[in-house]
């Protein structure tokens, strides 16, 4: 089937769902939007709210569609799953949604689908390799928004601490989605300075422990909203958006998304997040950054906990 280019799918329409959706539509960057849920009515009502908001922004459609109607998208999103509770750890989500991807990834590979599978669900890392595995699709059109949320985290602190705009800060959360991830402080900078000079540019002495308290808040930030309000989705939603932007405008921008790794940071047959060209092609390669020996050390203890799910998992 000929892909619309301008055609977006969400599968799973909760909290993430729709709220991704709403950015989506926000964007400028589709002129369809198919929203499809296990609970049909729940995808209608969403399209519908969306379509509300549209005299406010750009003629388009939103509409709830099944798995037919989003095979000729350029992305679909995959959302769908439950969310984590208070007090569960992504991984412990693991069973019940890889289910659920059982249930999705064969209606969609089955009908030859050749758009991007953009995978949101957590724990991302598992279902982006349970989405590869069970798709069977080239490896580039199966990825997931990985660490791109944490990362937004990491700069947004980093802008609040040094009083600077958050998009001059460049940093990157790598590995797991989860409690294994690894700030990559070795390559971070402000603008090509780099972060140590520049904190101390702004009269900040306290390197160590600065550092360890906001990669911990960055690593809690998840379960602190959901203690908070429940679950999380406003950040994800904007992530998401930034993906789907990468993608269709060929961007090749450079994003930690979520992708099955070959031996590029000596870790392979797992899906996590380190620096990917992502464009039209979906990734088009990992590039590798510098790491320093602990930094390393942490990614490749980040790779085992996540092999060991795996196994866990699909055992
Ligand atoms: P939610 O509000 O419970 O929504 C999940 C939706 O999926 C519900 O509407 C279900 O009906 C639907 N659903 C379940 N099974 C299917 C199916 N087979 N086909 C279609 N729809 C189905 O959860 P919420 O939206 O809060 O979270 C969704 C997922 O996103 C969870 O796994 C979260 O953990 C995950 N998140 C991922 C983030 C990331 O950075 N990757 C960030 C936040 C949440």
């Amino acid at each position: 089937m000929n892909i619309q280019e301008r055609k977006v799918g969400v599968i799973g329409c909760g909290f993430v769902g729709s709220s991704s959706a709403f950015a989506l539509m926000q964007s400028g960057l589709f002129s369809e939007i198919v929203l499809n849920d296990v609970d049909r009515e729940r995808a209608e009502g969403e399209a519908l709210d969306i379509s509300h908001g549209l005299p406010f922004a750009k003629p388009m459609k939103i509409y709830a569609g099944d798995y037919d109607d989003l095979m000729d998208c350029s992305i679909i999103v995959i959302t769908a799953g439950a969310g984590q509770k208070p007090g569960e750890t992504r991984l412990d989500l693991v069973k019940k949604n890889v289910g659920i991807f059982k249930s999705i990834i064969p209606e969609i590979a089955k009908r030859k689908y050749e758009g991007i599978l953009l995978i949101v669900a957590n724990p991302v890392d598992i279902l982006t390799y349970a989405a590869v595995k069970l798709s069977g699709f080239p490896e580039n059109r199966v990825f997931g928004s990985g660490t791109v949320l944490d990362t937004a985290r990491l700069k947004y602190l980093l802008g609040e601490h040094l009083s600077i705009d958050n998009r001059s800060v460049h940093a990157f959360i790598i590995g797991e989605h989860g409690d294994s991830e690894i700030a990559a402080w070795s390559s971070a900078n402000v603008s090509g300075i780099p972060l140590n000079d520049f904190c101390e540019l702004r009269g900040h002495l306290e390197h160590d422990a600065s550092m360890k308290r906001i990669a911990e808040d960055v690593k809690n930030s998840a379960y602190e909203i959901i203690a908070k309000k429940k679950a999380t989705y406003y950040g994800i939603a904007m992530s998401v958006r930034r993906i789907c932007e990468a993608i269709i405008r060929d961007e090749k921008s450079i994003l930690p998304v979520s992708s099955m790794q070959h031996g590029e940071y000596g870790i392979s047959d797992v899906s996590l997040s380190v620096p990917a060209i992502v464009g039209r092609q979906g990734v088009e390669r990992v590039v590798s950054i510098d790491l320093s020996e602990e930094e390393k050390e942490a990614l490749q203890a980040s790779a085992d906990t996540l092999k060991k799910v795996i196994e866990d998992a699909f055992s």
